[in-house]
Protein backbone atom coordinates (compact mmCIF):
# COMPACT_ATOMS: atom_id res chain seq x y z
CA UNK A 1 0.00 0.00 0.00
CA UNK A 2 1.22 3.44 -0.60
CA UNK A 3 2.46 5.80 1.99
CA UNK A 4 -0.31 8.57 3.32
CA UNK A 5 2.08 10.15 4.94
CA UNK A 6 4.61 12.74 3.00
CA UNK A 7 7.61 10.70 2.95
CA UNK A 8 7.57 8.12 -0.40
CA UNK A 9 7.46 4.14 0.63
CA UNK A 10 10.27 1.91 0.49
CA UNK A 11 10.03 -0.05 -3.23
CA UNK A 12 10.67 -3.39 -2.95
CA UNK A 13 10.36 -7.00 -4.86
CA UNK A 14 9.74 -9.66 -2.91
CA UNK A 15 11.84 -12.98 -3.66
CA UNK A 16 9.49 -16.07 -1.74
CA UNK A 17 9.09 -19.78 -1.47
CA UNK A 18 5.24 -19.51 -0.35
CA UNK A 19 5.64 -21.11 2.35
CA UNK A 20 2.93 -20.41 5.75
CA UNK A 21 5.80 -17.34 6.84
CA UNK A 22 6.00 -16.41 3.13
CA UNK A 23 2.55 -16.09 2.88
CA UNK A 24 2.69 -13.77 5.94
CA UNK A 25 5.03 -11.56 4.98
CA UNK A 26 3.40 -10.97 1.56
CA UNK A 27 0.52 -9.90 3.57
CA UNK A 28 2.48 -7.43 5.36
CA UNK A 29 4.39 -6.13 2.57
CA UNK A 30 1.03 -5.39 0.97
CA UNK A 31 -0.63 -4.11 4.25
CA UNK A 32 2.62 -1.63 5.15
CA UNK A 33 2.24 1.81 4.38
CA UNK A 34 6.21 2.72 4.44
CA UNK A 35 6.23 -0.40 1.68
CA UNK A 36 6.00 -0.08 -1.87
CA UNK A 37 5.50 -3.72 -3.29
CA UNK A 38 6.61 -3.90 -7.01
CA UNK A 39 7.03 -7.27 -8.02
CA UNK A 40 6.89 -10.99 -6.70
CA UNK A 41 8.89 -13.19 -7.79
CA UNK A 42 9.26 -16.95 -6.83
CA UNK A 43 11.82 -19.60 -6.22
CA UNK A 44 11.31 -23.43 -5.37
CA UNK A 45 12.11 -23.79 -1.86
CA UNK A 46 9.40 -24.71 0.65
CA UNK A 47 7.71 -26.56 -2.10
CA UNK A 48 8.58 -27.42 -5.96
CA UNK A 49 8.71 -23.86 -8.21
CA UNK A 50 5.19 -25.11 -9.34
CA UNK A 51 3.61 -25.19 -6.02
CA UNK A 52 4.92 -21.85 -4.39
CA UNK A 53 4.46 -20.29 -7.50
CA UNK A 54 0.45 -20.98 -7.26
CA UNK A 55 0.50 -20.56 -3.78
CA UNK A 56 2.22 -16.44 -4.28
CA UNK A 57 -0.64 -16.14 -6.53
CA UNK A 58 -3.63 -17.38 -4.36
CA UNK A 59 -2.19 -15.27 -1.45
CA UNK A 60 -2.27 -12.67 -3.70
CA UNK A 61 -6.31 -12.90 -4.28
CA UNK A 62 -6.49 -13.29 -0.15
CA UNK A 63 -4.42 -9.97 -0.06
CA UNK A 64 -6.48 -8.36 -2.70
CA UNK A 65 -2.91 -7.43 -4.80
CA UNK A 66 -3.57 -6.52 -8.04
CA UNK A 67 -1.78 -4.64 -10.81
CA UNK A 68 1.96 -6.14 -9.81
CA UNK A 69 3.84 -8.64 -11.87
CA UNK A 70 4.55 -12.38 -10.55
CA UNK A 71 6.85 -14.12 -12.12
CA UNK A 72 8.21 -17.87 -11.09
CA UNK A 73 12.19 -18.27 -11.24
CA UNK A 74 14.52 -21.14 -10.38
CA UNK A 75 13.20 -24.79 -10.16
CA UNK A 76 16.46 -26.11 -8.70
CA UNK A 77 19.16 -24.82 -6.57
CA UNK A 78 22.46 -23.78 -8.66
CA UNK A 79 24.90 -27.64 -7.30
CA UNK A 80 23.61 -29.21 -4.78
CA UNK A 81 20.15 -31.34 -4.36
CA UNK A 82 16.39 -30.27 -3.59
CA UNK A 83 15.58 -29.95 -0.41
CA UNK A 84 11.80 -29.96 0.37
CA UNK A 85 10.77 -29.28 4.06
CA UNK A 86 7.47 -30.91 3.85
CA UNK A 87 7.64 -31.98 7.15
CA UNK A 88 6.44 -28.23 7.94
CA UNK A 89 4.71 -26.90 5.11
CA UNK A 90 3.11 -30.34 3.66
CA UNK A 91 2.04 -31.29 0.73
CA UNK A 92 0.86 -27.71 -0.91
CA UNK A 93 3.78 -25.64 0.55
CA UNK A 94 0.64 -23.79 2.27
CA UNK A 95 -1.19 -26.49 3.91
CA UNK A 96 -4.16 -25.38 6.51
CA UNK A 97 -6.86 -22.96 5.06
CA UNK A 98 -8.50 -23.18 1.42
CA UNK A 99 -6.18 -21.56 -0.69
CA UNK A 100 -8.51 -19.59 -3.50
CA UNK A 101 -8.01 -19.93 -7.48
CA UNK A 102 -5.26 -17.25 -8.29
CA UNK A 103 -6.45 -14.63 -10.38
CA UNK A 104 -3.12 -12.55 -10.69
CA UNK A 105 -1.95 -13.48 -13.59
CA UNK A 106 1.55 -15.02 -14.10
CA UNK A 107 4.36 -13.42 -16.02
CA UNK A 108 5.30 -14.74 -18.87
CA UNK A 109 9.26 -13.67 -17.87
CA UNK A 110 11.55 -15.55 -15.71
CA UNK A 111 11.72 -14.01 -12.44
CA UNK A 112 15.47 -12.88 -12.73
CA UNK A 113 14.83 -11.01 -15.89
CA UNK A 114 12.08 -9.23 -14.50
CA UNK A 115 14.06 -8.20 -11.22
CA UNK A 116 16.50 -6.73 -14.20
CA UNK A 117 14.09 -5.04 -15.76
CA UNK A 118 12.59 -3.43 -12.32
CA UNK A 119 16.12 -2.61 -10.95
CA UNK A 120 16.92 -0.72 -14.66
CA UNK A 121 13.47 1.29 -14.67
CA UNK A 122 13.68 2.16 -11.52
CA UNK A 123 16.66 4.99 -9.54
CA UNK A 124 19.90 3.65 -8.76
CA UNK A 125 19.51 2.50 -5.16
CA UNK A 126 15.86 2.78 -5.05
CA UNK A 127 14.95 -1.01 -4.57
CA UNK A 128 15.41 -2.99 -1.90
CA UNK A 129 15.30 -7.01 -2.72
CA UNK A 130 13.54 -9.14 -0.24
CA UNK A 131 14.36 -12.83 -0.19
CA UNK A 132 12.49 -15.34 2.06
CA UNK A 133 13.46 -18.37 0.05
CA UNK A 134 16.56 -19.76 -0.93
CA UNK A 135 18.92 -17.11 -2.79
CA UNK A 136 18.71 -19.13 -6.32
CA UNK A 137 17.42 -15.97 -8.35
CA UNK A 138 19.42 -13.82 -6.70
CA UNK A 139 22.35 -15.28 -7.19
CA UNK A 140 21.71 -15.63 -11.01
CA UNK A 141 20.70 -12.16 -10.86
CA UNK A 142 24.33 -11.22 -9.91
CA UNK A 143 25.90 -13.25 -11.98
CA UNK A 144 23.72 -12.80 -15.35
CA UNK A 145 23.41 -8.83 -14.82
CA UNK A 146 26.52 -7.83 -12.72
CA UNK A 147 26.21 -4.27 -14.29
CA UNK A 148 23.08 -3.92 -12.49
CA UNK A 149 23.80 -4.68 -8.74
CA UNK A 150 25.31 -2.02 -7.87
CA UNK A 151 22.12 -0.21 -8.42
CA UNK A 152 20.15 -2.77 -5.48
CA UNK A 153 19.34 -0.61 -3.09
CA UNK A 154 20.42 -3.59 -0.70
CA UNK A 155 18.69 -7.17 0.10
CA UNK A 156 17.31 -7.92 3.54
CA UNK A 157 17.31 -11.70 3.32
CA UNK A 158 16.00 -14.20 5.91
CA UNK A 159 18.30 -16.78 6.36
CA UNK A 160 20.59 -18.19 8.29
CA UNK A 161 21.67 -17.19 11.76
CA UNK A 162 24.98 -17.11 14.40
CA UNK A 163 24.01 -19.68 16.94
CA UNK A 164 22.05 -21.98 15.58
CA UNK A 165 20.44 -23.62 12.50
CA UNK A 166 17.15 -25.51 11.96
CA UNK A 167 17.61 -28.01 9.43
CA UNK A 168 21.01 -29.25 10.61
CA UNK A 169 22.58 -28.04 13.77
CA UNK A 170 24.39 -25.52 11.68
CA UNK A 171 22.60 -24.62 9.31
CA UNK A 172 19.35 -22.86 8.11
CA UNK A 173 16.96 -23.73 6.06
CA UNK A 174 17.02 -21.58 3.22
CA UNK A 175 20.71 -20.99 3.29
CA UNK A 176 21.37 -24.96 3.03
CA UNK A 177 18.61 -25.34 0.17
CA UNK A 178 21.11 -23.85 -1.45
CA UNK A 179 24.73 -22.70 -0.24
CA UNK A 180 26.60 -21.96 -3.17
CA UNK A 181 23.98 -19.03 -3.94
CA UNK A 182 23.92 -17.92 -0.49
CA UNK A 183 27.85 -17.57 -1.10
CA UNK A 184 27.23 -15.59 -4.30
CA UNK A 185 24.91 -13.00 -2.64
CA UNK A 186 27.10 -12.75 0.35
CA UNK A 187 30.26 -11.66 -1.30
CA UNK A 188 28.94 -9.52 -3.56
CA UNK A 189 29.12 -5.41 -3.37
CA UNK A 190 25.53 -4.51 -2.02
CA UNK A 191 24.59 -3.79 1.54
CA UNK A 192 23.23 -7.55 3.34
CA UNK A 193 21.07 -7.38 5.98
CA UNK A 194 20.28 -11.00 7.39
CA UNK A 195 17.82 -11.57 9.43
CA UNK A 196 18.52 -14.86 10.74
CA UNK A 197 17.00 -17.98 13.36
CA UNK A 198 18.89 -15.55 16.06
CA UNK A 199 16.01 -13.13 16.15
CA UNK A 200 13.67 -14.69 14.17
CA UNK A 201 13.60 -17.18 16.79
CA UNK A 202 12.40 -14.28 19.31
CA UNK A 203 9.36 -13.83 17.34
CA UNK A 204 6.74 -16.53 17.66
CA UNK A 205 3.51 -16.79 17.01
CA UNK A 206 1.98 -17.87 20.56
CA UNK A 207 -1.61 -18.24 21.40
CA UNK A 208 -1.76 -14.56 22.78
CA UNK A 209 -0.77 -13.12 19.73
CA UNK A 210 -3.05 -14.39 17.62
CA UNK A 211 -5.59 -13.61 19.40
CA UNK A 212 -4.53 -10.34 19.27
CA UNK A 213 -4.43 -10.97 15.00
CA UNK A 214 -7.88 -12.71 14.90
CA UNK A 215 -9.05 -9.47 16.71
CA UNK A 216 -9.08 -7.64 13.81
CA UNK A 217 -12.03 -9.72 12.44
CA UNK A 218 -11.48 -9.55 8.89
CA UNK A 219 -11.12 -12.38 6.56
CA UNK A 220 -7.71 -12.10 5.67
CA UNK A 221 -6.92 -12.18 9.42
CA UNK A 222 -8.65 -15.21 9.59
CA UNK A 223 -6.96 -16.91 6.59
CA UNK A 224 -3.68 -16.23 8.69
CA UNK A 225 -5.07 -17.66 11.82
CA UNK A 226 -5.50 -21.04 9.66
CA UNK A 227 -2.26 -20.48 8.27
CA UNK A 228 -0.01 -19.93 11.88
CA UNK A 229 -2.37 -23.30 12.92
CA UNK A 230 -1.15 -25.93 10.68
CA UNK A 231 2.34 -24.10 10.79
CA UNK A 232 2.55 -23.80 14.63
CA UNK A 233 1.36 -27.51 14.39
CA UNK A 234 4.33 -28.62 12.69
CA UNK A 235 6.39 -26.50 14.70
CA UNK A 236 5.03 -28.00 17.81
CA UNK A 237 5.36 -31.66 16.50
CA UNK A 238 9.47 -31.42 15.01
CA UNK A 239 10.00 -29.18 17.56
CA UNK A 240 7.96 -28.79 20.61
CA UNK A 241 7.70 -24.46 19.99
CA UNK A 242 5.02 -22.49 21.69
CA UNK A 243 4.09 -21.17 18.72
CA UNK A 244 5.69 -21.16 14.95
CA UNK A 245 8.58 -18.22 13.96
CA UNK A 246 7.49 -15.29 12.21
CA UNK A 247 11.18 -15.69 10.18
CA UNK A 248 10.01 -13.89 6.58
CA UNK A 249 7.64 -11.34 8.09
CA UNK A 250 10.26 -10.34 10.36
CA UNK A 251 12.25 -9.87 7.01
CA UNK A 252 10.07 -7.16 5.44
CA UNK A 253 9.44 -5.49 8.80
CA UNK A 254 13.13 -4.65 9.32
CA UNK A 255 12.91 -3.03 5.91
CA UNK A 256 9.25 -1.39 6.39
CA UNK A 257 11.17 -0.37 10.11
CA UNK A 258 14.68 -0.98 10.36
CA UNK A 259 14.66 0.33 14.25
CA UNK A 260 12.87 -3.85 14.52
CA UNK A 261 15.84 -4.79 14.32
CA UNK A 262 19.53 -4.10 16.16
CA UNK A 263 22.17 -5.03 13.70
CA UNK A 264 26.03 -5.32 13.72
CA UNK A 265 27.77 -4.92 10.58
CA UNK A 266 30.31 -8.14 10.27
CA UNK A 267 31.84 -10.08 7.57
CA UNK A 268 29.55 -13.06 6.63
CA UNK A 269 31.04 -16.16 5.24
CA UNK A 270 28.83 -19.80 3.83
CA UNK A 271 29.88 -22.92 4.68
CA UNK A 272 30.05 -24.71 1.74
CA UNK A 273 32.17 -27.66 2.21
CA UNK A 274 32.15 -29.13 6.03
CA UNK A 275 31.11 -32.51 6.95
CA UNK A 276 28.69 -30.70 9.77
CA UNK A 277 28.30 -27.02 8.45
CA UNK A 278 27.59 -27.05 4.80
CA UNK A 279 25.03 -24.11 4.62
CA UNK A 280 26.25 -22.55 8.00
CA UNK A 281 26.30 -18.76 8.24
CA UNK A 282 29.54 -17.32 9.56
CA UNK A 283 29.99 -14.12 11.15
CA UNK A 284 33.48 -12.70 12.17
CA UNK A 285 32.60 -11.11 14.99
CA UNK A 286 35.86 -10.41 15.72
CA UNK A 287 35.72 -7.84 12.86
CA UNK A 288 32.56 -6.13 13.27
CA UNK A 289 32.10 -1.93 12.62
CA UNK A 290 30.06 -0.33 14.64
CA UNK A 291 30.19 3.12 16.49
CA UNK A 292 26.89 3.09 17.79
CA UNK A 293 25.34 -0.46 17.74
CA UNK A 294 28.25 -2.56 19.33
CA UNK A 295 27.71 -5.68 19.17
CA UNK A 296 30.23 -5.57 22.72
CA UNK A 297 32.50 -8.26 20.79
CA UNK A 298 35.59 -7.02 18.90
CA UNK A 299 34.13 -3.97 17.60
CA UNK A 300 36.76 -2.15 15.95
CA UNK A 301 37.03 1.85 15.28
CA UNK A 302 40.31 1.63 13.23
CA UNK A 303 39.75 3.91 10.25
CA UNK A 304 42.33 1.63 8.09
CA UNK A 305 39.44 -1.07 8.27
CA UNK A 306 37.15 -1.50 5.34
CA UNK A 307 33.27 -1.95 6.68
CA UNK A 308 31.93 -4.59 5.14
CA UNK A 309 28.76 -4.18 3.06
CA UNK A 310 27.31 -7.28 5.36
CA UNK A 311 25.28 -6.95 8.51
CA UNK A 312 24.04 -9.60 10.80
CA UNK A 313 20.43 -8.93 13.06
CA UNK A 314 21.01 -9.69 16.91
CA UNK A 315 18.26 -7.84 18.38
CA UNK A 316 14.96 -7.49 17.60
CA UNK A 317 12.02 -5.90 19.29
CA UNK A 318 9.34 -8.08 19.01
CA UNK A 319 6.11 -5.93 20.54
CA UNK A 320 7.00 -2.95 17.12
CA UNK A 321 7.08 -6.49 14.84
CA UNK A 322 3.83 -7.52 16.08
CA UNK A 323 2.15 -4.16 16.01
CA UNK A 324 3.17 -3.42 12.65
CA UNK A 325 1.17 -6.87 11.35
CA UNK A 326 -1.33 -5.87 13.34
CA UNK A 327 -1.51 -2.17 11.32
CA UNK A 328 -0.49 -3.85 8.21
CA UNK A 329 -3.78 -6.21 8.70
CA UNK A 330 -5.84 -3.62 9.73
CA UNK A 331 -5.26 -1.55 6.63
CA UNK A 332 -5.59 -4.24 4.06
CA UNK A 333 -9.06 -5.09 5.96
CA UNK A 334 -11.78 -7.52 4.12
CA UNK A 335 -10.53 -8.49 0.83
CA UNK A 336 -13.54 -10.96 0.41
CA UNK A 337 -11.49 -13.20 -1.58
C1 LIG B 1 10.67 -22.81 7.84
C2 LIG B 1 11.22 -22.90 6.56
C3 LIG B 1 11.88 -24.07 6.21
C4 LIG B 1 12.02 -25.09 7.09
C5 LIG B 1 11.50 -24.99 8.38
N1 LIG B 1 11.66 -25.99 9.30
C6 LIG B 1 10.80 -23.85 8.73
C7 LIG B 1 11.23 -21.76 5.57
C8 LIG B 1 10.54 -20.46 5.93
O1 LIG B 1 9.66 -20.07 4.88
C9 LIG B 1 11.64 -19.44 6.10
O2 LIG B 1 11.83 -18.64 4.94
C10 LIG B 1 12.89 -20.23 6.29
N2 LIG B 1 12.64 -21.37 5.40
C11 LIG B 1 13.21 -20.60 7.73
O3 LIG B 1 14.22 -21.52 7.79
CA1 LIG C 1 10.43 -18.77 3.06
Amino acid sequence: MNADSTSPAQKIILDCDPGHDDAIAMLLAHGNPNLELLAVTTVAGNQTLEKVTTNARAVARVAGITGIPFAAGASRPLVGPQLIPDEIHGDSGLDGPQLPEPSVPLEDIHAVNLIAQIISENEPGSVVIIPTGSLTNIALFARMYPQLVERVGGITLMGGGHHTGNMTPAAEFNILADPEAAAIVFEESWPVTMVGLDVTHQVLAVPERMDQLKAIGTDVAQFIAELVEFFGASYMKERNYPGPPMHDPLAVAAVADPSILRTVRAPIYVETQGQHARGQTIVDFRRTWSHNDPSGLGVTDDPDFEAPNTAVAVDVDAEKFWDLLVDALTRIGNTNF
